[in-house]
């Protein structure tokens, strides 16, 4: 038999501040030492508990307030600080948005997401957001917002306009995070997915891999969303999308293997999440890309555009679907 670490396992690496924590890095790390085959066994395991192993959530994403945005993170094209060819643009109007929406809904996704480059939105902000919140609930779709730190009531006010989803990562290992950006820090992130719990939003976070984090920074990613009480419903794992002219473009490319790792340890510490195989999968090929589904991704973002970036085309994921048996949920 082989020694598979289990959830259940203490050790002193336990974080005593958090009473309830189910995992610890040693632990997640002990994940990532599995051979491969092992590894990818007990994420099927895991994914089959709890999903159909043969169904894949689409969302499709839209930037509704392009660049020009304060902060530094220093993988993001949409940083005023860098010049990376993206622009600072106005907000998109409401019928441009809905027109999106009502394409994705055609096309086949279930929820739409929106993404605006700010450090946090201004209450005048919300209110056009809360707008289209609405308008995009009346086609029939779940909703998502991606609008960076929000203040105090903000949260309650998206919930009150019927927001399903927020978007947050936590992007990194929080021992890494001042490294990548230093304009906001790691703990503001875990704030402000404590306000949007509170008010009773589901949660969607994950992170970037590939940016010179270290295996025990990924490792310690995965605990810090994994032992967020409850943990994420949606966990996007991020593949760099290196972007000419930020701190990051020439970053070392990651290893394959160490990126489906990454999704297994995800699906393995949070069992009852959407694992979203997220940016970089036009460089992926349509065998990693399978082998991510293998490894317990069950959601992709769906249309040929990111947010600033390129995605495959919906045909070529309706290709791989078919090849690979897989169906949309
Ligand atoms: N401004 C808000 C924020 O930072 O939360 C929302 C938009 S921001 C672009 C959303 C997420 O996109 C980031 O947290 C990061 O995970 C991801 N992202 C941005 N640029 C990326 C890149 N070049 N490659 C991979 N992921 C990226
Ligand atoms: C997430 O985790 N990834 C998406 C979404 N949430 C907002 C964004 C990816 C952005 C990739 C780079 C770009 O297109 O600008
Ligand atoms: Fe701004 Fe978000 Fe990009 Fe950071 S990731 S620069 S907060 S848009």
């Amino acid at each position: 038999m082989n020694a598979i670490p289990q959830a259940a396992t203490l050790d002193a690496e336990r974080p005593v501040s958090a009473g309830k924590a189910r995992w610890t890095i040693a632990e997640v790390e002990a994940l990532y030492q599995l051979p491969l085959m092992d590894l990818i066994f007990r994420a099927q395991q895991v994914h089959r508990e709890k999903f159909d192993a043969n169904e894949i959530q689409r969302s499709t994403l839209l930037s509704v307030k392009t660049g020009g945005c304060s902060e530094d993170c220093g993988y993001c094209s949409q940083s005023a600080r860098y010049s990376t060819g993206t622009e600072r643009e106005a907000m998109l109007p409401l019928d441009e948005v809905l027109a999106a929406a009502q394409a994705a809904k055609d096309k086949g996704a279930s929820r739409f997401c929106m993404g605006a480059a700010w450090r946090g939105p201004k209450d005048k902000d919300l209110a056009q957001v809360t707008e289209m919140i609405r308008a995009v609930k009346d086609i029939g779709l779940q909703t998502c917002v991606t609008l960076g730190m929000l203040k105090e009531g903000q949260a309650q006010e998206l919930k009150e306009a019927g927001l399903d989803y927020y978007n947050h990562n936590l992007d990194t290992d929080a021992s890494f995070y001042g490294q990548v950006i230093s304009t906001h820090k790691h703990a503001d992130r875990i704030d402000t997915l404590g306000q949007v719990r509170q008010a009773g939003i589901k949660v969607c976070s994950g992170g970037i891999i590939g940016m010179g984090e270290s295996r025990r920074n990924r490792a310690a990613l995965i605990v810090q969303l994994a032992n967020l009480e409850p943990p994420p419903e949606s966990v996007p794992i991020n593949n760099l999308v290196p972007i000419p002219g930020t701190p990051l473009a020439d970053s070392e490319p990651i290893d394959s293997f160490e990126f489906v790792r990454t999704i297994a340890a995800a699906r393995i510490t949070m069992p009852d999440s959407f694992v979203r195989l997220s940016a970089g999968r036009q460089a992926m090929s349509d065998e990693l890309q399978a082998l991510c589904f293998l490894a317990g991704a069950n959601s992709i973002f769906y249309g040929d555009r990111l947010l600033t970036t390129g995605n495959p085309e919906a045909d070529r994921d309706e290709a791989l679907f078919a090849r690979l048996g897989l169906r949309p949920i």
